[in-house]
């Protein structure tokens, strides 16, 4: 995978904040903090998520790389303060305590979180120096960035959109096409769900769950529309888009399986009810009849919408909470309590859209390069006019 375009995020969930450091971003890029807090302000809603939320308002400070509202091409470095912290700064402060101050250790693993492979591995007796980082908190460093990228894409005709398709079991069979013409409902909706009576009873699921002290997950479906023929590569294993855009989904907190187009279903048809047809028309040029792949054949970009789907587990905190066993008396005891969500896939569907959105942001510079806008959308132009020409 190259890397044209990179970020590194930081932070702990209870520390003073979340950064994101952005780079590959040409110069030239109209970029406001306000966009990016827009995109922010998607990923906090949706029914089922705790108390944290109502502290949190996430709003970004550019630090750097841009500059009279555009981007430089320099590194983009990006602030989200956790206004939580003011409520933890005896916890989570970085200098060594002056004085001797006692603090509850967090001793008891939640099964399914990083607690405990994190403080093996790390060598912690206090997992909260393995649940600080290994929150999903760390996600909106990802959205920032995302958002970054999602203005870039926009200048060339690409847009990302995502709903939620299920909760626990109940399920959202509307396609894509139909849902996306009723966009607007979706993104009013506390679910990110396109359906309002199918919403109303995953809202019951959402809310049984919680009565129960469980949690429950679900599958949440992103859509790209715009994408151009050709990008990724069949040549070499880690150039190829799909492999990358699960890497990428498959990274959020919680993620445990990514499909693209078809998936998994593919399995179980025969290849005349998989593949799609090819098709020709002087003007169009190449289309397909059917986008069962997803937009994606070996790799590569087809120049249709790119559908990718992804299944979220239930959340490992649980107020009810699970058999584990404390760390350091090694008897057993129920897993620790923390505060935490009954239900997050609204949001892990709006992380997605912004991972997804790194991925192709980064494979249109590996295809388009240029190091200003201007030089990006001239390479783009002239690959384009040479698909009409040629194809
Ligand atoms: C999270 C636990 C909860 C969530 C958090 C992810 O936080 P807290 O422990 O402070 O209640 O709210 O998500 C966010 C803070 C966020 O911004 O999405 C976890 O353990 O992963």
């Amino acid at each position: 995978m190259s890397t044209i375009l990179r970020y590194l995020t930081s932070g702990e969930s209870h520390g003073k904040g979340i950064f994101v450091i952005l780079e590959g971003i040409p110069s030239g890029l109209r970029i406001q903090e306000e966009y990016i807090n827009k995109q922010l302000k998607r990923r906090q809603v949706g029914y089922g998520r705790g108390e944290r939320m109502r502290i949190e308002k996430d709003r970004v400070e550019i630090l750097s790389g841009v500059r009279f509202g555009k981007t430089l091409g320099s590194p983009i470095s990006l602030f989200i303060p956790n206004l939580d912290f003011k409520n933890w700064e005896k916890l989570m402060m970085a200098k060594e305590p002056e004085e001797e101050h006692s603090f509850p250790l967090f001793t008891k693993p939640r099964p399914g979180h990083a607690d405990l492979v994190g403080g093996i591995k790390y060598n912690f007796l206090d997992l909260r120096n393995v649940l600080e980082r290994a929150s999903a908190r760390e996600t909106v460093a990802r959205v920032a960035a995302g958002a970054v990228c999602r203005r870039l894409l926009e200048e060339f005709g690409i847009s990302i959109f995502s709903r939620v398709i299920q909760i626990g079991e109940e399920k959202d069979n509307t396609d894509w096409q139909k849902a996306l013409k009723n966009y607007e409902r979706i993104e009013a909706s506390s679910l990110r769900c396109g359906n309002e009576k199918i919403e109303e009873r995953m809202k019951e699921l959402i809310d049984k769950a919680k009565e129960k002290g469980d949690t429950l997950g679900g599958v949440f479906e992103v859509v790209v529309l715009g994408v151009p023929p050709g990008l990724g590569s069949y040549i070499q294993w880690d150039l190829k888009l799909d492999a990358r855009l699960a890497f990428a989904v498959m990274s959020i907190q919680a993620i445990v399986g990514v499909e693209i187009g078809m998936g998994f279903k593919c399995a179980f048809c025969f290849g005349s009810e998989v593949q799609d047809e090819i098709g020709y028309t002087e003007g169009k040029g190449f289309y397909r009849f059917t986008n069962r792949c997803g937009g994606i054949e070996g790799g590569m970009t087809t120049g249709e919408p790119v559908i990718i789907r992804a299944a979220m587990k239930p959340i490992s905190t649980l107020a009810r909470p699970l058999r584990s066993v404390d760390i350091l008396s090694k008897k057993e005891v129920k897993a620790a309590k923390e505060r935490s969500d009954v239900c997050a896939v609204p949001a892990a569907s709006v992380i997605a859209e912004a991972v997804v959105g790194v991925e192709i942001a980064r494979a249109m510079r590996e295809k388009f390069g240029g190091d200003s806008l201007e030089e990006m959308k001239r390479n783009y132009n002239s690959y384009m006019e040479y698909i009409r020409e040629k194809w």
